[in-house]
C-alpha cells in the first residue's frame, strides 16, 4: 500500500516510520509513506500556507491552493481508480477498527494533516472523499491522526503481522475486549496466575478466556457487546454475571 501524507511537518513522521512493524513494512516493501511538505506548494515567498478567515474572527485558515496543487502532483490522471483523499478533523466519521479494514483494502491513500483553526471549506468540497476523527478532543493538527491511521491499517496488510490470525484474533475485531495475559513467573509478588491458564486443559482455558472477554466487555464497553456473535452458551454466561451483580446490589 501506498500512502501519500501531505503536512507542513514532515519531520513529525521520522521516528513513527523508523520503528518496529512500521519499519518493517516499508522495508517489507509492504507500506510505502510518501511524505509531501504543504510548503513546497506555496505561492508566496514567505511560503505561508495560511491567511486570514474571511469574516473575520480568531485565528488562521489553511489556503487551499496549495493542497490542491499538491494532490493533483500526486494524482496527474494516470491512475484509473481515484485513491480515497481523507482529511483528518474532530467534524469527521469515527475512526474504528472496521474503518481500518476497509482502509487496508485499499492501493493508495491520502492523508491531509490540517492545522490551525482548519482548512478552506473548498478543499472539503472539491478535493476531499472522506472525512476522519480519531476522537472527541482537539489536538494542535492532523499528523497524529494520520500516525494513528497508517498504524491501525498496516498491522492489517497481508504479511505484516507473523502470524495471520495475530490481527483477527484481538479484541476489536471479535468484537469483545481482551482476556487477561499473564507470563512467567507464576507467583509475583503475592499476585498468582490463575489455575486454569497453568492447567494443560486446553478446551477450559478456552472456555475461560472467552467469558473474561465477555465480562470485561459487560463491565466496561456494553455498547459493542449488541454488535457480537453470541452463542447460547455465552448468553448463559452473561444472564449469569448479571443475575450475580443484581444480587450483590439489590
Ligand atoms: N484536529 N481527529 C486538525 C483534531 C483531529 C481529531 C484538530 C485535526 C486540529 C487542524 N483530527 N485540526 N480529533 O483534533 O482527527
Amino acid at each position: 500500500m501506498r500512502v501519500d501524507v501531505l503536512t507542513i511537518f514532515p519531520e513529525m513522521f521520522t521516528g513513527f516510520l523508523n520503528t518496529s512493524i512500521i519499519k518493517r513494512a516499508r522495508e517489507q516493501g509492504r507500506l510505502e509513506v510518501n511524505l509531501v511538505n504543504i510548503r513546497a506548494y506555496a505561492r508566496n515567498k514567505h511560503r505561508n500556507v495560511d491567511d486570514y478567515p474571511f469574516g473575520g474572527g480568531p485565528g488562521m485558515v489553511m489556503q487551499a491552493e496549495p493542497l490542491f496543487l499538491a494532490v493533483e502532483d500526486l494524482l496527474p490522471g494516470g491512475e484509473a481508480a481515484r485513491p480515497p483523499v481523507i482529511l483528518m478533523s474532530p467534524q469527521g466519521e469515527a475512526f474504528n477498527q472496521g474503518m481500518a479494514e476497509e482502509l487496508a483494502r485499499e492501493e493508495h491513500l491520502i492523508l491531509i494533516c490540517g492545522h490551525y483553526e482548519g482548512v478552506d471549506e473548498r478543499v472539503r468540497l472539491a478535493l476531499v472523499t472522506r472525512e476522519i476523527s480519531i476522537g472527541d478532543y482537539v489536538l494542535t493538527g492532523g499528523e497524529l491522526p494520520a500516525m494513528v491511521i497508517i498504524d491501525a491499517v498496516t498491522r492489517l496488510l497481508p504479511g505484516v503481522l507473523g502470524a495471520p490470525e495475530g490481527a483477527r484474533e484481538d479484541s476489536f475485531a471479535m468484537g469483545l475486549l481482551e482476556y487477561p495475559q499473564y507470563t512467567r513467573p507464576r507467583s509475583f509478588r503475592g499476585l498468582e496466575v490463575p489455575e486454569v491458564l497453568l492447567s494443560g486443559n486446553h478446551e477450559q482455558i478456552r472456555r475461560w478466556r472467552r467469558q473474561q472477554a465477555l465480562e470485561r466487555t459487560w463491565r466496561r464497553r456494553p455498547d459493542l457487546l449488541a454488535r457480537v456473535n453470541l452463542s447460547p452458551e455465552d448468553r448463559r454466561f452473561l444472564e449469569e454475571i448479571s443475575r450475580r451483580e443484581r444480587e450483590r446490589t439489590p
